[in-house]
């Protein structure tokens, strides 16, 4: 052949192949990662975690059919901190902020750290969150009828459609990429969490114009009947319903799939069931028997099957890896009569564990946890330790971005179900108190101080005047404290936590 034409035609095959390798194997070779994400959903509330009282088959296709594992974490048994870690990797008592927000909290995520979505963004994907956010907003004194900046988009998120904090909270409307959704410039919005609005009935003044009675806290602005925590006024055209809150976020879920079905995407998909108030729609009302807690919940699982339905009619549920958990353990009254604990009958939202929300027994923070990834991941049940703050340092594994390890440690091939080598030992959070875990064993130091959730007397929060010391291998249910039989083990837990909580690894 001609010199000068091989040349050319080898030039031209390597322009080919460039072009080629920037584009097309990208789409190929790195799955779209979702996280389905629950709000205050215990380890005992699915039947794939053994509950018999309710029934959730399309959470268990996915938890059965993946690598289900029975010792998966929360770093808190609150929302706040949990998802702070989810996101950034890093212990939630490292930051001072990372507390239950109210709804007119800054943004508590410092917009130049490395988060999950900005981890996918650098590997080529476009990132998402629908749902639930509670990680604050703005930078304080937010006028939440201009732009609502930072959030979600300036840490990482291409695309947000989100509640500001909880259900419970004001404001009640959603946010879609910085601005409150269907707002009329003629009814702007106003929120306070110091004093109410001149005029403006609250649940304490006006309980004749509720329609849910509050328990304890939630006594303020009256949104759709429900008393909420926090005052607000206005931006009537943008209040949510509640009863439609779960298809409005499966759709925006659903719609964001159908539209970033070509290329790699991450989707935070924070559903809001069943934290308070809970307000399944009609269509699940009384479908549990327990109450609109159990219809929560079979709503949630309802929308989890329609969301795996349109990624299979995308097409691309063997290219998508789907991780689920949940924030915190359960709470049965958490502030509203709404018969959660009347009509609870042989169901335990715990499981075997105890304790519960805000607890820190394991209860608090041992929630489902399971991954699923069609035809890629075998089925098993693993009993490898591991918690929600290892997803970014195995995400960025997945997706080879360096990261250098911190709080959060890399267990991909765990959580792919290819080892079993969880982590040696994690620190959980409850109201800003710490326990610590090493092997199965967990050590509880002691917190002499009044019970935090002073509102509410049926919390077990673990806290005690002494030290405690569980094996959770013997004693699941954490009933006996080894304290005085086993000082050498003790030792062992105190000193190996001292060290963990110092060292900024
Ligand atoms: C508490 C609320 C509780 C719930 C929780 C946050 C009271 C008395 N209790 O302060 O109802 O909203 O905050 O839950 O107001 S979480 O799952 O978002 O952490
Ligand atoms: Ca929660």
């Amino acid at each position: 052949m001609n010199p000068k034409l091989k040349i050319v035609i080898s030039a031209l095959l390597v322009l080919l192949y460039s072009c080629k390798s920037k584009t097309e194997p990208e789409a190929i070779t790195k799955p779209n990662i979702v996280i389905i994400y629950l709000d205050d959903l215990g380890y005992g509330d699915l039947s794939a975690y053994g509950a018999t009282e309710i029934n959730t088959p399309n959470i268990d296709k996915l938890a059965n059919g993946g690598v289900r594992f029975t010792q998966g974490y929360a770093t808190s048994a609150t929302c706040t901190p949990s998802r702070y870690a989810l996101l950034t990797g890093e212990y939630p008592w490292r930051n001072q902020g990372a507390k239950i927000l109210s709804g007119s909290a800054p943004l508590i995520i410092d917009t130049a750290k490395a988060t999950l979505p900005r981890i996918f963004k650098k590997a080529g994907y476009h990132t998402g969150i629908v749902g639930k956010w509670h990680l604050g907003l703005g930078n304080g004194n937010l006028d939440w009828n201009k732009e609502i900046n930072p959030g979600p988009n300036q840490v990482g998120f291409d695309y947000s459609v989100i509640l500001a904090a909880t259900q419970d909270r004001v404001p009640t409307i959603y946010i879609e990429n910085g601005y409150g959704l269907n707002l009329d410039k003629n009814d702007p919005i106003y929120v306070s969490y110091e004093k109410n609005f001149e005029g403006e009935p609250t649940g304490k003044d006006n309980p004749e114009l509720t329609k849910m009675k509050w328990h304890h806290g939630h006594n303020n602005s009256i949104v759709n009947g429900i008393p909420r925590i926090g005052f607000m006024k206005g931006g009537k055209s943008a209040h949510w319903s509640d009863v439609d809150m779960a298809d409005f976020f499966l759709n925006k879920a659903t719609q964001y799939v159908k539209a970033h079905k070509d290329k790699p995407f991450f989707l935070y998909y924070a559903l809001q069931q069943p934290h308070v108030p809970r307000t399944p729609n009609p269509r699940f009302v009384g479908k549990s028997g327990m109450g609109p807690r159990g219809d929560a919940i079979l709503e949630a699982d309802w929308c989890i099957g329609e969301f795996v339905k349109a990624l299979e009619t995308a097409g691309i549920l063997e290219n998508t890896l789907i991780v689920f958990s949940s924030d915190n353990g359960p709470a049965l009254n958490d502030g509203y009569f709404d018969d959660a604990v009347e009509k609870i009958g042989k169901h335990k939202p715990a499981g075997v564990l105890r304790g519960g929300k805000f607890s820190l027994f394991d209860a608090g923070t041992r929630v489902p946890l399971f991954t699923y990834w069609k035809g890629k991941i075998k089925p098993k049940v693993s009993d490898a330790l591991v918690c929600q703050i290892d997803f970014i340092s195995s995400f960025a594994k997945l997706v080879d971005i360096s990261l250098p390890e911190t709080d959060s440690k890399d267990m991909l091939d765990v959580l792919l179900g290819k080892s079993n080598q969880g982590r040696e030992n994690l620190v959980i959070e409850a109201n800003s108190k710490l326990a610590f875990r090493k092997g199965d064993w967990v050590y509880i130091p002691p917190y002499p101080e009044v019970d935090p959730i002073k509102t509410n007397k049926n919390i077990e929060t673990g806290c005690d005047s002494v030290s405690q010391l569980y094996n959770l291998n013997t004693d699941i249910g954490q009933q006996h404290s080894l304290v005085k039989s086993h000082p050498e083990k003790l030792k062992e837990l105190m000193e190996t936590y001292q060290q963990v909580i110092k060292v900024k690894e």
